[in-house]
């Protein structure tokens, strides 16, 4: 297991610096900042591979290559993208990089309600209330996400809304099936893995059509294309925000038949309607429990990457919520401790 935290060049209000002090974090998860669809120019990931090697890190895995829009709809101008994306993933395995998370949720990353819930301690955090969900109308509130490359206009909004509603869920299968069909055989030349992160949270919202989702929605995905190289950005937080979801039984089927490319480790507080908080990543702060999914990992052999994911604002921290650096470190410290402890009772 390769213990990595994720750092935006540029705009990061934590420097790499600091990230090299967390003990048994050996690299970064990194990516250039482009437009959805350029491709990234083999020099420039070079200049940031080199930047970060420069502060004693590694670079291996990129998050995220955004997928145009275009691809997940099957649009007319989808092989230029694919193309483009062909292009990126040669790229990167130029410099190094192993693995490229990425997603096939239409329009929208992750989705909360809350940016800033205060919980008990006096910490903030990300939330997500099922009622507030459902009232909110992407079309007609302005929807403030942390985090997202993808800002839209509320016209390509409108018209994205409206190309979306004449697909659905199978539209969206047989798009990612040509995309992998065209996209495999040279993560597999290139030797980059592609770790497709879950839909977050893991269920429909606005009526879009999502399809990684569940466990056989995972298993279709995996079974479009038989290759390590069509792998898993296995996220607990993501699929552990459903109560139906046993994340370590997961994690230990994919890491078992070796389709975990990279872990993301969040813990989150379950509530009874399905509204949920993430919490810290200790197990007793929310409804996981990190010591089984960490063991399932250890079991299988891991030995892809994993990143704490989200933490909350701890300390008076400034900065891009959800990926400040003290509550990530106290993270990525735990679940060190949990992998040191597993290997010496090994
Ligand atoms: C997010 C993102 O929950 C998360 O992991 O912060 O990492 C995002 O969902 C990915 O970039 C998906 O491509
Ligand atoms: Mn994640």
């Amino acid at each position: 297991m390769k213990m990595t935290l994720r750092w935006y060049p540029g705009k990061d209000a934590v420097n790499l610096a600091y990230i090299r002090q967390i003990p048994g974090v050996t690299g970064v998860v990194s990516e250039l900042q482009k437009p959805v669809g350029a491709v990234w120019p083999v020099d420039e990931i070079e200049g940031l591979r080199s930047y970060i090697n420069q502060h004693g890190l590694a670079f291996e895995v990129v998050e995220s290559v955004k997928l145009h829009e275009d691809i997940k709809l099957g649009a007319d101008r989808r092989d230029q993208y694919i193309e483009s994306f062909i292009e990126t993933i040669k790229n990167l395995g130029k410099s190094g990089v192993k693995v490229v998370c990425y997603d096939f949720m239409p329009i929208f990353d992750w989705f909360r309600t809350d940016l800033t819930k205060v919980l008990p301690d006096g910490s903030t955090t990300m939330a997500y209330s099922m009622i507030e969900a459902s009232q909110i109308d992407p079309l007609s509130s302005d929807i403030k996400m942390a985090d997202w490359e993808t800002d839209y206009s509320r016209e390509e909004l409108e018209t994205l809304f409206g190309a979306y509603r004449e697909k659905d869920t199978e539209d969206m299968w047989k798009n990612l099936q040509y995309f992998l069909d065209a996209v495999i055989p040279y993560a597999e030349q290139s030797d980059v893995k592609l770790g497709m992160h879950p839909d977050d949270p893991c269920w429909p919202i606005f009526g879009l059509p999502r399809i990684i989702t569940n466990e056989a929605n995972i298993d279709r995905l995996l079974s479009l294309y038989d290759s390590p190289y069509n792998s898993l950005t296995l996220c607990s937080g993501s699929l552990g925000c459903s109560a139906a979801h046993d994340v370590a039984a997961l994690v230990g089927k994919y890491a078992g038949m070796d389709r975990i490319a990279f872990g993301h480790m969040r813990n989150v507080k379950l509530f009874q309607d399905g509204s949920f908080d993430e919490s810290a990543h200790l197990s007793t702060e929310g409804s996981l429990d990190m010591v089984q999914i960490m063991k399932a990992y250890h079991d299988a052999g891991f030995t892809g990457y994993i990143r704490p994911d989200h933490g909350r604002v701890i300390w008076g921290e400034t900065g891009a919520i959800g990926y400040g650096l003290y509550d990530r470190a106290l993270g990525a410290m735990y679940l060190n401790g949990i992998w040191e402890t597993l290997e010496k009772l090994d």
